[in-house]
């Protein structure tokens, strides 16, 4: 029997790109979608609805950690054996996802990221793209995942990663994103990428420049206790 693959989307405000982004995913390559709206203020659900996407609703605006958690949860609930985590921004090329779950498929690996770095990172803003190489290379230096970017939103994991990996202990907040790869590295799982070409317009970022510098500490934060945990546990 053929592996089911879904698709979760984290939504928040996404009225203006959703269908776009919807439209992009190959439909015979996965078995369902299914977005998450954290109490979005805008026609996000309306929109959801009309295309007949599977919705599921936070009971109170939860942050994109607790919104992914939610999704997380409810696609392990439906079986799914590959789950593709993509922001309904558009930014990201949806119809890569074949690609991307291939490599998890065949049992290679079971983590796949959507790197805009190796696509070139056509237009992203200078501040972000320093940040975004700077922090990789933190996090290169610490996880050992061999990866280009380590801060893209369009990502695949195997059911055996997400049931292995406590995602559930992890922040509410953007820096979730960036715990999911610590425990990805600390559980020993083996992690791949592929170029996925990328858009840059206001709705594809909307994240201001202060909530990128907390999220930039807190992954160094997140670096240094995964150094200090390793050497204890060398230690012991
Ligand atoms: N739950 C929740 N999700 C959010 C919030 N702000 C943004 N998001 C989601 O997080 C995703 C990423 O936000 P973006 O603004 O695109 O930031 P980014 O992709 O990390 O950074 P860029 O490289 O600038 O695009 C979006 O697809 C939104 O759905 C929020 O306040 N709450
Ligand atoms: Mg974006």
């Amino acid at each position: 029997m053929a592996k089911k693959v879904i698709v979760i989307m984290p939504a928040y405000n996404a009225e203006k790109t959703l269908e776009k982004t919807f439209r992009d995913i190959p439909k015979d390559k996965v078995d369902e979608v299914i977005l998450g709206d954290d109490c979005s203020k805008d026609r996000t659900v309306e929109i959801a609805q009309r295309l007949g996407i599977r919705i599921i609703k936070t009971p109170h605006n939860l942050g994109y950690g607790g919104n992914q958690k939610m999704l997380y949860r409810e696609a392990l609930h439906l079986g799914a054996e590959v789950i593709v985590m993509v922001h309904p921004d558009w930014q990201y090329d949806a119809a890569k996802i074949p690609e991307m779950i291939e490599p998890i498929l065949s049992g290679r690996v079971d983590l796949m990221m959507g790197s805009r770095i190796l696509s070139g990172a056509g237009g992203m803003p200078f501040y972000k793209l320093i940040s975004n190489r700077f922090l990789t290379f933190v996090e290169e230096m610490t996880f050992h995942l061999h990866l280009s970017e380590y801060h893209t939103g369009f990502r695949a994991f195997s059911r055996k990663l997400l049931e292995t990996i406590p995602f559930e202990n992890n922040s509410d907040d953007f820096v979730f994103d960036t715990e999911v790869l610590a425990e990805t590295a600390a559980a020993g799982f083996k992690a791949g990428e592929i170029a996925v070409p990328c858009r840059y317009f206001a709705a594809a970022s909307e994240i201001n420049f202060w909530r990128s510098a907390v999220y930039g500490l807190e992954t160094l934060g997140v670096c240094f206790n995964y150094v200090l945990r390793r050497r204890k546990f060398l230690r012991a």
